[in-house]
C-alpha cells in the first residue's frame, strides 16, 4: 500500500473508508465518487488512483504505460448533425466542408504506413455521400494494400448512421465492416450521456441505450472497443459519474471495452464558451483518477495528449492512467477547436515523456499487445503534484 493511502487510513481522513474499500478491492459507489469529486485533498485521489492502476496491471508491469504508433484519418468533415461543441464538422464552414475520394483515403493511409505506423484511427462526419458501400472499399483497399496496419473505425454514432441510411440493423453494418477488415472500434461520440446536457448541446445522435447497444453488439461479434466521456459543456460531476456507471455496467454485461477516455472541450469556433465552465486541470486529473478507480472492470485508462497537454497528461500517469494514445501524425478534431498541443509526438519523444514521468513506456498494439518494452528506462520524478500542476498554470 502506498504511504499516503496508510497514513490516510491510520489518521481518520474523510476518505479513509474509501481508501480501506480500493485497498481491498471493494467495488466504490456513486455515492464514494461523489465524495471524492468533492474532497480537496488532490494528492490522496491521485495515491487511490495510482494505487488502483498498479493493481489492475499485475506483477512486474506495475510502471508500465503503453502507447501506440497510429496516425487519425478523417475522410469527411461533413455532417448533417449539428452538435455545438463541434467545430470540425462546423455548418458555419460547410462551403468548406471535404469528402475525400477513396483514393485519397488510402494515398494517406500509405504516407502514414511509411512513417511506420501499425493503426489508422478513422472517424468522419455523418456524410450521406460516404455510405456502406464506400467504406467497404476504403477498408477493403487499405487492408489489401497494407495488411498490417489495424483498421480502428466508426465510432457508435457513424454505426447508427449508416445503419439507418441503408435501412439495415447495426449488427448487419458491422457485420459487413469487419468482413472487409474492421478490426477494433474507438470510443467517439459518447459525449456526455445525460439528456438535458444532449439537448443543451443540440446533440440529437445516438443516446446513451443506442451508444452502449452499439459497443455491446460489438463485443459480442468479437471486436474490442473504447469509451469516451466529453467535459466542459455543461455538465455536472453526477453527470460524469452516471455516465462512468452506465459504461461500468455495459462492461458487466459485455466486457470488450479495452480503454476509458476522459476527454476535454476546446471552444474555438463554437457559441458555447459563455455557458460553460471549463474544467480546470485538477478536475481533469480527477476525472482520470475516479474513472480509474469506478470503473474497475475498465483495463485501461488513457490520457489523450492531444486535449490534456502533454504536461498534464503526463500527470494524469500518477492519477491513474497507464496509456497516453498514440504518436497520430495530424489530429483535426481538437484542433479545429483551438488545441495548442503538438500535432504529433515522434516515438522517441513519446518514450522519453513518459519516462521523464516516471513510468516505463511500453509500445502497445491496437489490443494491447505488447510491441516491445523500450529500452528507455523511468526516470523518477520527485517534484510534488502541487508544484507540477503550478507549472501547468
Ligand atoms: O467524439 C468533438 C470530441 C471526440 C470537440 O477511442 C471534441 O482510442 C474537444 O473520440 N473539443 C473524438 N473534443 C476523439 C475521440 C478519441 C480520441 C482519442 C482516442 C480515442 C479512442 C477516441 O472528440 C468526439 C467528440 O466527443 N469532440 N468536438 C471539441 N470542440
Ligand atoms: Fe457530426 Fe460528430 Fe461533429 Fe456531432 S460531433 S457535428 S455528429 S462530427
Amino acid at each position: 500500500m502506498s504511504a499516503v493511502i496508510e497514513k490516510a487510513i491510520a489518521s481518520g481522513h474523510p476518505l479513509a473508508d474509501i481508501a480501506e474499500k480500493v485497498y481491498a478491492g471493494t467495488r466504490l459507489t456513486r455515492e464514494d465518487a461523489i465524495r471524492l469529486y468533492e474532497s480537496d485533498d488532490l494528492q490522496a485521489i491521485g495515491a487511490l488512483g495510482e494505487f488502483a492502476r498498479r493493481k489492475k496491471a499485475g506483477p512486474g508491469r506495475e510502471k508500465y504505460v503503453y502507447y501506440s504508433h497510429n496516425m487519425h484519418l478523417n475522410p469527411t468533415n461533413f455532417c448533417v448533425e449539428t452538435c455545438r461543441f463541434c467545430s470540425y464538422a462546423n455548418p458555419a464552414e460547410r462551403s468548406k466542408a471535404y469528402t475525400w475520394t477513396v483514393d485519397r483515403v488510402l494515398e494517406e493511409a500509405r504516407k502514414g504506413s511509411e512513417r511506420g505506423i501499425n493503426e489508422i484511427h478513422m472517424v468522419g462526419g455523418l456524410n450521406p455521400a460516404c455510405d456502406l458501400g464506400y467504406y467497404e472499399e476504403v477498408l477493403r483497399q487499405i487492408k489489401s494494400k497494407l495488411p498490417h496496419i489495424h483498421m480502428k473505425a466508426f465510432t457508435a454514432v457513424e454505426i447508427e448512421y449508416l445503419a439507418n441510411l441503408e435501412g439495415m440493423s447495426y449488427q448487419e453494418v458491422l457485420e459487413r465492416l469487419i468482413a472487409v477488415g474492421l478490426g477494433s472500434m474507438p470510443g467517439g461520440g459518447a459525449e456526455i450521456f445525460d439528456e438535458e446536457v444532449r439537448e443543451r448541446m443540440a446533440v440529437k445522435k445516438t443516446p446513451a441505450h443506442v451508444y452502449l447497444e452499439i459497443h455491446g453488439i460489438a463485443h459480442k461479434l468479437g471486436l474490442k472497443t473504447n469509451a469516451t466521456m466529453l467535459t466542459g459543456i455543461s455538465e455536472s460531476r453526477e453527470n460524469k459519474i452516471d455516465h462512468m456507471l452506465l459504461l461500468r455496467g455495459q462492461q458487466d454485461l459485455t466486457g470488450g471495452f479495452q480503454c476509458f477516455i476522459p476527454l476535454k472541450c476546446y471552444y474555438d469556433g463554437t457559441n458555447i464558451a459563455s455557458e460553460v465552465t471549463e474544467p480546470s486541470p485538477s478536475e481533469l486529473l480527477k476525472d482520470i483518477a475516479i474513472s480509474r478507480l469506478l470503473m474497475d472492470n475498465f483495463p485501461h485508462i488513457k490520457a489523450y495528449w492531444i486535449q490534456l497537454g502533454v504536461e498534464l497528461a503526463q500527470l494524469a500517469l500518477s492519477f491513474g492512467a497507464d496509456d497516453m494514445d498514440g504518436t497520430i501524425g495530424e489530429e483535426k478534431i481538437t484542433h479545429a477547436a483551438g488545441a495548442r498541443s503538438p500535432l504529433e509526438l515522434a516515438q522517441d519523444r513519446m518514450e522519453q515523456l513518459i519516462a521523464s514521468a516516471g513510468y516505463q513506456p511500453v509500445e502497445r498494439d491496437t489490443i494491447y499487445n505488447i510491441r516491445q518494452v523500450s529500452s528507455v528506462k523511468p526516470v523518477e520524478n520527485l517534484e510534488s503534484i502541487a508544484d507540477r500542476l503550478q507549472k501547468i498554470g
